[in-house]
């Protein structure tokens, strides 16, 4: 019988729950870069739980909170260069934030205002993709056309482990390792897709492996290892840059909170299992004893640290509630470069009907 424990996919992970490590691996880290890190992660949470908190007093629309996966975003998102093109879900907000997306603009998105779906154009960062899977053809094809272009740039999609049993998920892997494009396809397990856990969408050990399938290296991270994921993600694009291909990364992690806020988790996992991940696995807690052994981490300065991350939310709020509200004739603005004969007639019908003018 063919014995998929065979593979090897061992998971790389630097830190250890506890925030120990090899002394010599951790070395290669510089104080500067911790801190960056940790300050980064320590503000997610504090965005996320936020958001958690005005969602329910009713201020933005559903959200689908990432407290857990802050190491996978962040550390990976680190990695990149400012022109490397991020394809995100639903779920990454951090990486959204630490690749130069302003959190005014988070605002808009959760508070449906149409300007939520338009990245800055100085930004390579594409919408935020609902439709799970779907993104990583974008990606495929972004990478593509750097490719075609001689351009540097890596594509990096952003999805979950459900996003994985979609049929776009596979012919986006394909065609990225029979092209060799530079993208990489970075998949954080949560180990759950809403109710379905991962045991039920794949027979697969590790969602690694699925990439020998393709013809392309796939590693597998602990993800609540932001140096373990930054190491993993560093080596990736850097080989994607170098004309090496695309690769697929597995970054296991837990989503601490629910799907999203129309979601009640302990219909369908126990409370042991979110409290181990939550007290025994937070990825803040252990690159915070990493700091703190280095005596870079104070009480005072995490206090600070908390402040500042909650007086941006309070700015960004602020200016989001004061932008005008917007229009159903501005929906149409942002759909395509240069929009189709239809698209412009529905427009100027949408602007007659706002004016209450009659429709012929
Ligand atoms: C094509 C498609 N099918 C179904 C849905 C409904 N849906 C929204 S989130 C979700 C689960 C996705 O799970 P996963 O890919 O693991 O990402 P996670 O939410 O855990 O980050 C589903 C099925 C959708 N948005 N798009
Ligand atoms: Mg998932």
């Amino acid at each position: 019988m063919f014995d998929q424990n065979q593979l090897p996919f061992d998971m790389v992970q630097l830190l250890d729950e506890n925030g120990n490590g090899d002394e010599e691996a951790l070395q290669q880290f510089s104080d500067e870069f911790l801190v960056t890190l940790y300050k980064w992660m320590r503000k997610a949470r504090v965005v996320d739980e936020r958001l958690l908190k005005m969602q329910r007093q009713g201020r933005i629309g559903t959200y689908a909170p990432f407290s857990g996966q802050e190491a996978a975003q962040i550390g990976s998102v680190l990695a990149l260069e400012k022109e490397d093109w991020i394809f995100p879900s639903y779920r990454e907000i951090a990486a959204c934030l630490a690749h130069g997306l302003p959190l005014t603009q988070i605002f808009h998105y959760v508070r449906g205002h149409v300007l939520g779906g338009r990245t800055p154009e100085h930004l390579n960062i594409f919408p935020i993709q609902i439709i799970i899977g779907a993104q990583t053809l974008h990606a495929t094809g972004c990478a593509w056309a750097a490719k075609l272009k001689g351009e540097k740039q890596v594509s990096v999609c952003y999805f979950g482990d459900g996003a994985t049993s979609e049929g776009d998920f596979h012919e986006a892997m394909n065609f990225a390792s029979v092209y060799q494009v530079p993208v990489i396809f970075f998949c954080q397990n949560n180990q759950y897709a809403i109710s379905v856990p991962v045991h039920k969408q794949t027979a697969s050990r590790t969602i690694a492996q699925k990439a020998i399938a393709y013809g392309m290296k796939g590693v597998l991270v602990d993800g609540n290892d932001a140096l373990a994921v930054y190491k993993t993600m560093k080596e990736a694009v850097d080989a994607a840059r170098n004309g090496e291909g695309p690769m697929l990364i597995e970054a296991l992690t837990y989503r601490l909170g629910p799907h999203t806020t129309s979601d009640d988790p302990t219909k369908y996992r126990s409370a042991e299992e979110a409290e181990q991940w939550r007290r025994k696995k937070d990825p803040l807690h252990r690159l915070r004893v990493l700091l703190e052994k280095r005596g870079l981490w104070t009480e005072e300065k995490e206090e600070a640290w908390v402040a500042q991350a909650n007086d941006e939310v309070t700015a960004a709020y602020e200016e989001a509630v004061a932008a005008e509200t917007g229009s159903i004739v501005d929906v149409f603005d942002y759909v395509y470069g240069k929009p189709s004969k239809l698209l412009q007639e529905q427009q100027q019908e949408a602007a007659r009907r706002k004016q209450g003018k009659e429709v012929k």
